[in-house]
């Protein structure tokens, strides 16, 4: 790093802000899941010498704020400086659920620049909707990039060779190295080939590290820890970054661009490991310091004084105002901004005052910051959420993990692990996937929300107590009141222009699909198709649909009752999932002998995999084995493991061969003690 030193060197321009003939640039670097202790210069574990470099040559913010404590509502009020409620965005979108995205009618980041004369870029993780599973959703060309480089979500199957990154909505394939360095290769491509001289440009850079699932190379991870330490991947994730926006800083150097871009640089939400986020309470997902609470760095050589540190409460919802007073453009005409503009903190012109107190929405809970207080209050909406059931699933995959459950969490509580990478187990992934999907947010709940009150309230004070241990809502009660009017006035202003979407149960089709949603073996239109496989394949696709199945175990169904389609479906190369499944060589031989191969596995998940897809394909009827032959074989496997594995799978086949029949299938069975499994497996999955 020792060559960015120079950089960093060139003395402060005359004036601060304003006085450039030439707009300055502006590059907005958002991480994935990064808590408030992770960097270097915030008094974290990871080495970070470049960002390390723009805090100390720019303004370091002690009290930033993410839009939101998850991904897509931060994301949306980042681009529109409004509350993502506002926007259309209430919680973490998932196509498969979800209508919501981020409104085409919203002024983003993007499309004021794009106005103001700027050429703009997007690269890397998106999140605010994408045209996926059947949905009509605006691209980031929609909202304003001339260019775009990005992601649905996730890279897949990890950091490393992603395999999900589309260029302008065409499929890119599968691309080798690590993601955080393919999104600034491309952004260097662009700054280098696609920008056309002269006119400013804008790039937005969201990476998707350090969220989960992770990797980093080895030679960075080494430096954290043990290569299979979860703890130092994660950390490897960061340094990588950092030196990947290393690369891009050096570049806008030798372009002679560094000295007049903004760069701005912070993180989503906060991080899913708790130790990152040191003495905050909470983490990612909480209302919490811990959950919002994120790294906030901005950096302008020309234009703003360095080598500062704020302790002003700010936050992602400042962006778009601030950048309107840097620049000097007017802000969005007739939009109720939510964030108030920096510029003249930052500028050090003048006095800032917020106009709006900052607060922060999730489920039916309200959070809001006022001097060193936050005020907690829950609104008076009932939650769809049955906690009883998602207790109960919880405690399932602890059982199901059993001896590996240490291995699994990987130093994270068991909780925080479920909702942050899939599990390698095939039943205990099932069962996360059921839990996730309890917890997503539902649109047929939005009516609710909007008739709720805030009702309790709890009180912290920040100056004494920054961790949030001690509600004083009772000392203080006239204060407590004064607050919750004030947050009481802004929950109804967010309520009333926050839009209402038509449930997502009856997925409207009426745009193709993307290329990168994995090409699933589906029927379109409502008449049964008489081909067997394209009604099977019709079948699975409304149970994805409708949330019984994951696309992946909707895929294993199908080819354990398929196997001949593997070539095909090979051939479309659009699911690592798939590929995987296809690669472990466990559909290529027959049935039985699929049974010996996976009792000669010693590895415990391997042989649990390979048994589950075994009597997979033998409950989905391959091979015409009739289901008593089938009880025989699973009788005879000594180990109780084992034994649950192989009901598993074949309840998962029984249910793909015919849904609407697996329970009767399963009630034929002689045996009773495996009757009584399997049935109570084969309920669970056709009545989730
Ligand atoms: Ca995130």
């Amino acid at each position: 790093m020792k060559c960015l030193l120079p950089l960093f060197c060139s003395p402060l321009l005359a004036g601060a802000g304003f006085a450039q003939d030439q707009k300055p640039n502006v590059i907005t670097l958002l991480v994935d899941d990064l808590g408030y202790r992770d960097l270097g210069c915030y008094g974290g574990p990871v080495k970070t010498p470049v960002l390390d470099h723009l805090a100390a040559e720019g303004v370091r913010f002690t009290d930033f704020h993410s839009g939101a404590p998850t991904c897509s509502p931060s994301r949306a009020t980042f681009l529109t400086g409004r509350q993502h409620r506002r926007t259309g965005v209430y919680s973490v979108i998932t196509e498969r659920l979800h209508r919501m995205h981020l409104q085409e009618s919203e002024t983003t980041i993007a499309e004021l620049l794009k106005d103001n004369g700027y050429a703009t870029a997007h690269f890397g993780k998106w999140h605010l909707g994408m045209p996926v599973h059947g949905r009509d959703n605006p691209t980031p060309a929609d909202h304003g990039f001339d260019y775009w480089f990005g992601l649905v979500n996730g890279p897949g199957p990890s950091h490393r060779n992603p395999t999900q990154f589309l260029r302008n909505g065409e499929r890119v394939g599968e691309m080798k190295g690590y993601s955080c360095q393919l999104v600034v290769d491309e952004a260097i491509s662009w700054l280098d080939q696609e920008r056309e001289g002269g006119e400013p440009f804008f790039l937005n850079l969201w990476f998707n590290e350090p969220h989960a699932p992770i990797a980093a190379p080895d030679e960075i991870v080494s430096q954290y820890g043990a290569l299979n330490n979860q703890a130092a991947i994660y950390s490897g994730t960061i340094d990588n970054t950092d030196r990947a926006i290393g690369r891009l800083v050096a570049r806008l150097e030798k372009l002679g661009e560094l000295n007049n871009t903004i760069i701005i640089y912070s993180s989503d939400n906060g991080s899913y490991r708790q130790e990152r986020s040191g003495e905050l309470r909470g983490k990612k997902g909480s209302l919490f310091e811990g959950g919002h609470r994120v790294p906030g760095i901005i950096y302008w050589k020309d234009g703003i004084p360095g080598g500062r540190v704020e302790d002003e409460p700010a936050g992602s919802v400042d962006l778009l105002p601030t950048l309107c007073g840097l620049i000097g453009i007017e802000k969005p005409a007739g939009v109720h901004l939510d964030g108030s503009d920096l510029a003249p903190l930052l500028t050090q012109s003048g006095n800032f005052k917020r106009h709006q107190p900052l607060f922060w929405m999730g489920g039916s809970s309200m959070v809001m910051r006022v001097g060193d207080h936050t005020l907690f209050a829950s609104s008076t909406a009932k939650s769809p959420i049955d906690s009883k059931a998602a207790n109960q699933l919880t405690e399932q995959i602890r059982e199901v993990l059993g001896d590996d459950l240490e291995e699994v969490l990987g130093g994270m509580d068991l909780r925080s692990r479920l909702f942050n990478g899939k599990l390698p187990h095939p039943e205990a992934e099932r069962l996360r996937n059921q839990l996730r999907d309890m917890y997503y947010f539902r649109e047929s709940w939005i009516p609710e929300l909007k008739k709720g009150e805030l009702g309790r309230v709890q009180l912290y004070d920040l100056s004494k107590d920054l961790g949030q241990q001690k509600d004083i809502a009772k000392e203080r009660p006239q204060l407590a009141d004064r607050l919750k009017e004030q947050a009481a006035a802004i929950h109804r202003s967010v309520l009333a222009e926050a839009p209402e979407w038509p449930s997502a149960g009856e997925p409207k089709v009426t745009k193709s699909p993307a290329t990168n949603s994995p090409r699933q073996p589906a029927a379109t239109g409502t008449k049964t198709p008489a081909d067997p496989k394209k009604a099977m394949a019709a079948t699975l696709k409304t149970m994805v649909d409708a949330g019984k199945l994951t696309e992946k175990e909707s895929m294993g169904l199908y080819l354990a009752a398929f196997p001949e389609e593997e070539e095909r479906l090979k051939k479309l190369r659009t699911s690592e999932d798939l590929a995987k499944l296809i690669q472990s060589g466990k559909f290529d031989s027959a049935p039985f002998e699929a049974v010996d191969l996976a009792l000669k596995q010693e590895n415990p998940k391997a042989r649990g995999d390979a048994l589950s897809a075994a009597f997979g394909r033998l409950g989905g009827g391959v091979g015409g084995v009739q289901l008593d032959a089938v009880i025989a074989r699973m009788e005879s496997l000594s180990e109780a493991r084992d034994r649950d594995f192989a009901i598993n799978g074949l309840a998962h086949g029984l249910v793909s061969k015919d849904p609407e029949a697996a329970l009767k299938w399963a009630k034929a069975i002689s045996e009773e003690g495996f009757r009584n499994r399997v049935v109570e497996n084969v309920t669970r999955r056709i009545k989730p």
